[in-house]
């Protein structure tokens, strides 16, 4: 399995999330990646590769393929935030920029058909939380993900049964026009996307992190070659909290074409393994011909900010369940915020999943 790591990631260095009116320490950490690296290199799966980040025509190839899954006016607001935040107060080239104000579109009559020009208002209205920081690499980490989102999708449709998009800040919160839940652009829409644009007539993603996958699960709503199939704490209880429960079935198009599979905090293997057998039953009946895999590792029992129970050796398993689909694959790395297994369950889950799908 070809590995396309990020190497750009360090310029995202968040320093306080908030949570519970307090400024904490970010969960979301370089030390998340390296040490998946440092388990790919104990572990060899495959070649470890970086995109390409300079040519023009692969920065032509990534802009066009962001343009596929968010909106023109988002990614120029990422892309020219930090110098606005700068420009704001020259203080403020000292701290990230995190939203205090949102427009409550749907209730209680706030307008969102007129962009305000104050920018830490429409920084608001690009997000959903406040925990997300943006600094002052986070376009330029988030764009050089996707490129690596991007070239393990043309690994897969250049005939690699499997390829691992290892970035940061990980994506699947990230919506057409919105971040949150540490997430700025959305490398599974990016993967999945890019497969249908080379060709793949259904393409499924089946999102395993701990957190419902709302930015992808929007993004596709009304589509009806995406299936979006999410597993996740539920969200009555579980953070992203307003999208993820089980009665969103997709609309218009794509009505039938999302499942979420809502679980109790405190979810061990049994059951979870369970809810990844009707998943992988819907990829199936969907008729898909490629999968995405939005890998998120903080479904591990000593995850700081999670709650389902999994263990370290499970991982090795559900990477072969995952390749038991018989599906091309691209997974995108997402959360798992016990920094110091993270790279063992990542690399149990790759490790599994390879294993199982060789001939
Ligand atoms: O859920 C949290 C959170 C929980 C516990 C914390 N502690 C113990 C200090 C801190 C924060 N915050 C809400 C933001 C969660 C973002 C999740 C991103 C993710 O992994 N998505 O898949
Ligand atoms: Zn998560």
């Amino acid at each position: 399995m070809k590995t396309f790591h990020n190497p750009e990631h360090t310029r995202h260095v968040g320093q306080h999330e908030m949570f519970r009116g307090k400024l904490v320490a970010c969960h979301e950490v370089p030390a998340r990646l390296d040490h998946v690296l440092a388990e790919l290199q104990r572990r060899p799966l495959g070649p470890l590769l970086t995109p390409d980040l300079t040519s023009a025509p692969a920065s032509t190839a990534l802009d066009a393929a962001l343009a596929r899954v968010h909106s023109a006016d988002y990614l120029a607001f990422l892309a020219g935030a930090w110098a606005e935040w700068v420009a704001m107060d020259p203080a403020n080239a000292h701290q990230d920029a995190l939203p205090s104000v949102w427009p409550l579109p749907h209730r209680h009559g706030f307008r969102t058909d007129r962009l305000p020009s104050n920018f830490a208002a429409r920084l608001g209205a690009y997000s959903f939380d406040s925990g997300s920081p943006l600094t002052a690499g986070t376009w330029v980490a988030a764009r050089a993900g996707a490129a690596c989102a991007l070239a393990a999708t043309q690994a897969v449709l250049a005939g690699e049964r499997s390829a691992f998009a290892l970035t940061r800040p990980p994506g699947h919160h990230a919506g057409p026009d919105f971040f949150g839940g540490y997430c700025f652009i959305n490398n599974a829409a990016v993967a999945a996307q890019a497969l249908r644009d080379g060709g793949v007539s259904r393409v499924a993603v089946l999102d395993v992190d701990y957190h419902h996958g709302n930015g992808t699960q929007t993004i596709f709503y009304e589509r009806a070659d995406v299936l979006t199939v999410s597993l996740h704490g539920d969200p009555a209880t579980e953070y992203p909290f307003f999208l993820g429960h089980a009665d969103e079935r997709g609309a218009g198009a794509g009505e039938g074409c999302n499942l979420n599979l809502p679980l109790p905090r405190g979810t061990g293997l049994a059951t979870w393994r369970a809810a990844l057998d009707s998943a992988l039953q819907a990829v199936a009946d969907f008729g898909a011909q490629a999968l995405v895999v939005p890998l998120g590792l903080d479904t591990f029992a000593g995850d700081p900010i999670s709650g389902f129970t999994l263990h370290s050796a499970d991982y090795l398993g559900i990477g072969a369940a995952l390749a038991g689909a018989g599906l091309p694959t691209v997974f995108t790395f997402e959360g798992g915020y016990a920094v110091d297994e993270v790279g063992v369950n990542a690399v149990n889950v790759l490790q599994g999943f390879q294993h199982a799908a060789a001939p």
